[in-house]
Formats: C-alpha cells, structure tokens, sequence
C-alpha cells in the first residue's frame, strides 16, 4: 500500500515574481490529496514547512535576490526531505517556486548516499536551471537548483555547509528544454548531462527519450526523484507560471511522461512547482498538475501489464 506524504513549501523567494507562495492551497484546493485517496493511496498532508531564519546569510547582496530568504528555505526543506525520505512514506513537495528543489534535492541526495544506492533526477522544465551564483544574470535563484544538486561550487552558503553528497551529473535527464542560457549550455555539455530539447521530442517522440533513462535508473537501482516544473507544459494549456516559453509539451505528452513513470515503479520523490495561482485561469492549471499527479500515481484509463525495466 502506497502512503504518500504531502508537503507545502510556500516558496516565492526564488523566483522573480510574485504568487507562488499560494501554490500549496491551490493544490489543496483542488483536490490532490483527495484525488489520491480515490486512487488507493494512503494519504498525510504535513502541512507547510516553515522555514529557517539564517541570521548568517547577509540580507541583501547585489546580485543573489533574496539570498537569505532560499538560504532558510533550503535548510528547512533539506532537513524535511532528509527525515521523509528514510521512512515509509513518498513525498509530494506542493511548491513553490523551483528553488525549492535546492533543499529536497539535497535531502534526497544525502539519504540516497547514506542507503549506498544512487540519486537519479528527471527534471521536468522549459529551463535547464543549472545557473551558478556567478552566471545567473537574472539573480533569481530558482534558476539554479541543477547547478547546486551537482555540487559546484560557490553555493556553501545555502546550507551553511558543503553539500557533501552532490548527485552524480550523469544520473541527471533535462527533458522538455527551450530556454538554456549560454552559461547552462556549456555546462550541461562539460559534465555530459543528457539533455533532450523540445526538438529532440518533436524528432524521437518522448517515450523513445524517457525509456534509457528509466532503464539506466532501474540497472543501477536508483532512488529517483523527479521534479516537475509548470512551464514544462505548453502555456497555452498551462498558464498558471511565471516563466512561460511557446512550445511546451502537450497535454498527452505530459500525460505520458507520468504513466510510464507510474510504469516504472521507480520513482520515490516528487516535487510541484511554479504553480503562480494568482496568474491562473479558473484553476485550470492547478486541476492540470493534479490530473498529471494522479497519472503518475496510477491513474489510468484501461488496465495494462505493469512493464519492469
Ligand atoms: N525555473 N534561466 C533563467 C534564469 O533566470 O536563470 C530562467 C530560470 C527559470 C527558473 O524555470 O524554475
Ligand atoms: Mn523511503
Ligand atoms: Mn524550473
Ligand atoms: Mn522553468
């Protein structure tokens, strides 16, 4: 029997707009938590996380916006992620801008190292979000997580500490990208992250992209944890994300991707984000990431074999 936990992580300090911090109701308030009872699953909602002062992060800094702000978010969320993932039930981070995969990737990343299995990532997004403290040109730090998870260095102050079990980049798939800054571009190619385009999914098909993946975490038997951006959608059928880009997957493409998920039985953590309520339309995006989370729960439309990589 499945138990879920869910998790809000009101976290709007990453990003460069507003409204994110009203994702975790939103999701509330569409069900997800009901949905997935319907589905069998047993179901705790946490509540939200609260996050750390760290009164030793400077306040402001020229570049970094809000510094201090994801520096709690993330030695919050870590210790979160860390204490979830050694028990029994699989969390769903509600987000929340994207930095809020700084601490659950982290967490995740330290318990994996621990339990001596390694920590795959499937990240979900238009973006490719590996921006270092010294690349990022916007200065929102929800353009980073990749980068941070990866180990390199500049970010010691986020957890106060190193992140001593950085994930290893080659355990890492960006699927769904449009928009990769000249910086993210060179470093997803010197540390030989497999990477898929939009156009790499129009020419293959998304199922012929995901499949190695899964293969590669299923031969290594790997932890996966999968982080699904709003704006990986296409925003016409999604709009409710600050950071639109044209040309996103379609409604059956994402649905999809999260069938064979729920296929594979691999994956162990989760996290929603970008969900901005306030740039909603009715709810219909935040009704689209609940259907999309019952889908990787389980959710189907006719019975099938479940497939074992
Ligand atoms: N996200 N590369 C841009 C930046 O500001 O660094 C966009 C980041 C988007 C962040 O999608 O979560
Ligand atoms: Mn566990
Ligand atoms: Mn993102
Ligand atoms: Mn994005």
């Amino acid at each position: 029997m499945t138990q879920i936990a869910l998790v809000g992580a009101p976290v709007e300090a990453g990003a460069g707009r507003r409204g994110c911090l009203m994702g975790p109701a939103a999701y509330r308030t569409a069900g997800l938590q009901q949905e997935l009872e319907a589905l069998g699953l047993v179901v705790e909602d946490h509540g939200d996380v609260a996050p750390d002062q760290a009164l030793d992060v400077p306040d402001t800094d020229p570049k970094l916006k809000n510094l201090r702000a994801v520096a709690g978010w993330t030695r919050a969320l870590y210790r979160k992620a860390r204490s979830l993932a050694a028990g029994p039930q699989m969390p769903i981070y509600m987000g929340g801008d994207h930095a809020l995969a700084l601490g659950t990737l982290a967490g995740h990343a330290a318990h994996a190292a621990g339990a001596g299995r390694p920590q795959f990532v499937l990240w979900l997004d238009a973006h490719s979000d590996i921006n270092t403290f010294e690349s990022t040109v916007s200065g929102n730090l929800h353009g980073t997580p990749v980068a941070f998870a990866c180990g390199l260095p500049g970010f010691d102050v986020l957890l106060g500490e190193k992140l001593d079990t950085p994930i290893s980049p080659g355990n890492l798939c960006l699927l769904g990208l449009r928009s990769v800054d000249p910086p993210e571009r060179a470093l997803i190619r010197e540390l030989g992250i497999t990477a898929h385009d939009m156009r790499a999914i129009d020419e293959n098909g998304i199922a012929r992209l995901l499949e190695p993946f899964l293969e590669r975490c299923a031969r290594a038997n790997g932890f996966l944890h999968v982080s699904l951006d709003v704006d990986f959608i296409d925003p016409d059928i999604a709009p409710a994300v600050g950071t639109t880009v044209p040309g996103g997957v379609t409604f059956r493409e994402a649905h999809l991707v999260m069938e064979m998920l729920h296929d594979s039985g691999l994956v162990t953590s989760l996290d929603l984000v970008e969900l901005n309520p306030f740039l909603d339309d009715r709810g219909r995006t935040a009704r689209l990431m609940v259907d999309l989370t019952a889908s990787l729960f389980g959710r189907r439309v006719m019975d099938r074999p479940t497939r074992s990589y």
